[in-house]
């Protein structure tokens, strides 16, 4: 029996030096949390400890030998052990695992607690949290924040010492994304600045979005509100904004270029708010961005929100959320949630690049298909029923 002692930050990485020195026999026989070094307490780091052992000779070649009753040979468990393992135990350490017969069933206990599964990835879970990390990829969260996710869920069941099933697992999971986004802003406008930009690439539901947030503006907060729309680009943009304009009774100006940008802003300055659908072009255009810098204070005056489909796959919204990268993006709009069961995307967004998300869009109708973005409601797309909001 060789035992051997792991220290690693995480409870995955010490599972990977055991798998790696040991091999997937390897059974582990205790785990816990300690911490090293520190100043009177401060600083201290944490760390996994892993006590693993394998034993170099299987059972069943152990008693081959036996088949042989004229020599009464030592049992072949003693004489093949030619190397004895480098072993980190104390003496008092080893005194503890001193009972073969203790140490066995132990590691039987332990072995059906870590019922590891052969996966894609190079990681494997014991096989009650297995479900749990199926779901995450289901819902096409990525395999590195997956991982990330049940690194946090492994540490909780070493702690729990197998009293898992597969219900809690899934409170962990809540548990861990609800600690993993504590410091990231949800919810809706703050109605604090005075314009509100709504970009995004083509087709994603800009103007539909900006239509439902005017009437939530004018309705619900008694604001007064104007429109603007700098996307010229297509007739029936102008059209479809202006329709809007019309039900909600609120001004609209169209800026062909940012001297009407400029104009329209000084007829507006008593509103309280003035939404502005953009086209997606202008602010891949570092210039135009530069040019309006100079219309409008992007730290003082203005809010601008990254409008992207659910439906769009995680690496085009990660694309995208590059592009518009010269401008400091308060929030993200996910649009078309009505369209997909799949949200792991939307996490991947939020984990990568430590960003909230203000609204969630469920619909085509103006106003009603719209809904305040919460934590809880993210994370009941993703653990909870699939397709609720
Ligand atoms: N199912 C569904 N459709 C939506 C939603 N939001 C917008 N749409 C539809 O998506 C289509 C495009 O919406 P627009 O608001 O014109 O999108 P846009 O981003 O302004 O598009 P461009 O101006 O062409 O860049 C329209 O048919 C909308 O009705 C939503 O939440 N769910
Ligand atoms: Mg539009």
């Amino acid at each position: 029996m060789k035992v051997k002692k792991y220290v690693a930050p995480t409870m995955p990485e010490a599972m990977n030096k055991v798998r790696k020195e040991l091999g997937n026999d390897a059974v582990i026989l205790n785990s816990k949390e300690i911490t090293k070094g520190g100043f009177m307490g401060l600083f201290r780091k944490k760390n996994i400890e892993v006590i693993a052992a394998i034993d170099p000779q299987p059972k069943v070649k152990q008693k081959e030998p036996q088949k042989m009753p004229e020599k009464e040979e030592k049992p072949p468990q003693s004489v093949a052990s030619p190397t004895p393992s480098p072993s980190l135990y104390t003496s008092q350490e080893q005194a503890n695992y001193k009972d073969d017969d203790e140490m066995l069933k132990e590691i039987r206990e332990l072995k059906e607690l870590m019922q590891y599964q052969p996966k894609s990835s190079n990681v494997s879970y014991p096989e009650v949290l297995q479900p749990v990390y199926q779901l995450l990829i289901e819902q096409e969260v990525t395999e590195s924040v997956a991982n990330k996710l049940m690194e946090s869920l492994l540490e909780k069941f070493y702690i729990a010492k197998g009293q898992v099933d597969e219900k809690l697992a899934k409170e962990w999971l809540k548990e861990v994304i609800t600690e993993k986004v504590q410091d990231i802003s949800f919810g809706g406008l703050s109605f604090e600045k005075q314009f509100i930009h709504l970009v995004g690439p083509t087709g994603v539901g800009k103007t539909t979005t900006i239509a439902k947030l005017a009437a939530e503006g004018v309705i619900k907060h008694q604001k007064k509100v104007a429109l603007i729309t700098t996307d010229t680009f297509r007739i029936a943009a102008i059209d479809q904004l202006k329709t809007y304009a019309k039900i909600l009774d609120i001004p609209i100006e169209i800026a062909y270029n940012l001297e009407d940008y400029q104009k329209a802003k000084e007829k507006f300055q008593s509103y309280d708010h003035i939404l502005v659908d953009t086209a997606g072009r202008n602010f891949r255009d570092s210039q135009y961005v530069e040019e309006l810098k100079k219309i409008i204070d992007f730290e003082d005056e203005l809010e601008t929100y990254l409008v992207l489909s659910l439906t769009s796959k995680f690496s085009d919204m990660d694309a995208i959320y590059q592009q518009f990268s010269n401008v400091p993006i308060q929030k993200l709009i996910f649009t078309k949630v009505d369209e997909t069961s799949h949200s792991g995307a939307m996490l991947n967004m939020v984990l990568q690049h430590k960003i909230g998300v203000a609204y969630l869009t469920d619909g085509q109708n103006v106003p009603d298909d719209i809904r305040e973005a919460s934590v809880e409601s993210m994370i009941r797309r993703i653990v909870g029923e699939k397709g609720e909001t």
